[in-house]
């Protein structure tokens, strides 16, 4: 279809690029910050190692300085909780310090920050006392952190994020972290997702207490699911997936309900994760002010009959196409590939026609404005001299935004793109062999070398888009 309605993008939408604390700022145990859970899993395999990663904590000024040159509109950040409550109780001021001059360093080059709260990383030591979000305990912990967080940086920050990825939080407790050994998977899951959805819930609405002009909202890791075939089942399974993996957690902050199916599959597994209905009260009038997702890929859902055994998801680690095992849920979904798609080294389907599909799916069902926090391609990069030819990454970013643009035309209310990621982070899954910046670090995970920002090809090609405030 031709682009007849939108020649370009409104005039204040928010080009930006993100990254997350413990996957950029190294300097884990610097000026009293605790130790997270990400720094705790410290060579638990050959990639994972956060003490250093691309030592923004130190390089932070010279890092803005090319997100000025790249034009940024916004930069997506997160504060690490254990620099502001190394021991989740007591206020540390040199972590509060440390954003208050990236902060002010961002409004001064007039880029906006948008802050997530918790990205993947509480202490170390709550996990240790009471299983982190498995316990309501944390609850309180968490709030007290954001409030100082709105307190502290509220004059600066009018944009918030809650918690990143909640469902995927859940979803791969393995791989992100937080899982507690023993406990049967899925009543893990439900009761941390229980946690962080009241979690969220008190905060959105602290938020708007205590910063009436600030916007907030939740942020979903999020896929367009496909039936397998047209068989009716296939199409129930791919329901399913939806409701299990994306509608569960936002129904209950966009509506106050929780959904119908989980709590039934619950129920019939002997979990309990039913609200009170104390708690149900809690979850009404929370008002996101927009929905954040994270896209990467589509997924595709098959009948998967109650006999079949259960298979919790994977992660293609060997960075080798064809290394992906399926998931399966029994009397729900499971997971398959789709023929129809290119995959990136890691098995992720590229499907930038699934991006515009997010976008209705998630407009139809909440009807809120809609950012787009993570979206970008994880490859393998080569310096050349001080080049780094990325086009497979230009055209992953200029799919996607083509589709974008088509959602805006279709009637979607879209007010900013974050890909992931501004510079090279230390992947979740994979160390520095997979990258997805526009800015290289040059490092590799044997390797720190001397950390220097080359500017990749698709750097300048993002410049021109944000210039153009089009495509
Ligand atoms: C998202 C996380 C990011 C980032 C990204 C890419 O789920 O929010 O922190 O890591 O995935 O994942 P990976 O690094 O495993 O390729």
């Amino acid at each position: 279809m031709e682009h007849k309605y939108l020649n370009k993008f409104p005039d204040d939408f928010l080009w930006g690029a993100a990254t997350a604390a413990f996957q950029v700022e190294g300097a884990y145990d610097v000026d009293g910050k605790g130790i997270s859970i990400q720094d705790a899993k410290n060579g638990s395999n050959k990639f994972h190692d956060t003490s250093v990663t691309a030592d923004h904590y130190h390089r932070y000024q010279e890092d803005i300085k090319l997100m000025k040159e790249l034009g940024l509109k916004s930069y997506r950040l997160s504060i690490a909780w254990t620099r502001i409550y190394p021991d989740g109780k007591t206020k540390n001021q040199k972590g509060i310090d440390f954003y208050n001059r990236i902060l002010d360093e961002l409004i001064k080059n007039d880029i906006k920050p948008l802050v997530t709260i918790y990205h993947f990383d509480h202490p170390q030591c709550l996990q240790d006392a009471y299983g982190g979000w498995y316990s309501r305990e944390i609850i309180d912990d968490f709030v007290r952190f954001a409030r100082t967080c709105f307190e502290e940086f509220g004059d600066r920050v009018h944009y918030w994020l809650t918690i990143c990825e909640q469902n995927n939080v859940v979803l791969y407790p393995k791989l992100i972290g937080g899982f507690l050994d023993g406990v049967d998977s899925e009543k893990w899951r439900f009761e941390v997702h229980h946690v962080m959805t009241i979690a969220n819930a008190r905060v959105i609405k602290l938020c708007h207490k205590l910063l009436p002009d600030s916007k907030i909202g939740p942020c979903v890791g999020y896929s367009a699911i496909y039936p397998k075939t047209c068989k009716p089942e296939d199409m129930l399974a791919a329901l399913n997936q939806e409701d299990f993996r994306f509608n569960y957690p936002l129904d209950l902050l966009c509506f106050g309900r929780q959904n119908k199916l989980v709590k039934r599959y619950l129920e019939e597994r002997g979990i309990d994760v039913v609200l009170s209905d104390e708690e149900l009260l809690e979850m009404q009038g929370v008002n996101p002010d927009f929905i954040a997702f994270n896209y990467y890929q589509s997924a595709v859902a098959e009948f998967c009959p109650l006999q079949e055994e259960e298979k919790q998801p994977e992660f293609n680690l060997e960075g080798k196409k064809g290394n992906m095992s399926f998931s399966q849920f029994p009397g729900l979904y499971q997971e398959a590939s789709n023929p129809y798609l290119e995959r990136s080294d890691w098995d992720w389907e590229i499907d930038p026609i699934g991006f515009r599909i997010a976008f209705r799916k998630l407009y139809d069902r909440y009807q809120l404005p809609l950012m787009v926090t993570e979206n970008g391609l994880g490859a393998y990069d080569t310096l050349e001299g001080n080049e780094v030819h990325d086009q497979y990454r230009i055209d992953y970013l200029e799919k996607h935004i083509l589709q974008m643009k088509e959602a805006i035309n279709d009637g979607v209310e879209i007010i900013a793109y974050y890909p992931w990621s501004f510079m090279d982070v230390l992947s979740t899954s994979n160390g520095y062999s997979k990258r997805y910046g526009f800015v290289y670090v040059d490092r590799s995970d044997e390797d720190i070398k001397e950390l220097k920002r080359y500017k990749k090809d698709s750097f300048y090609w993002y410049q021109k888009i944000i210039t153009a405030n089009n495509i």
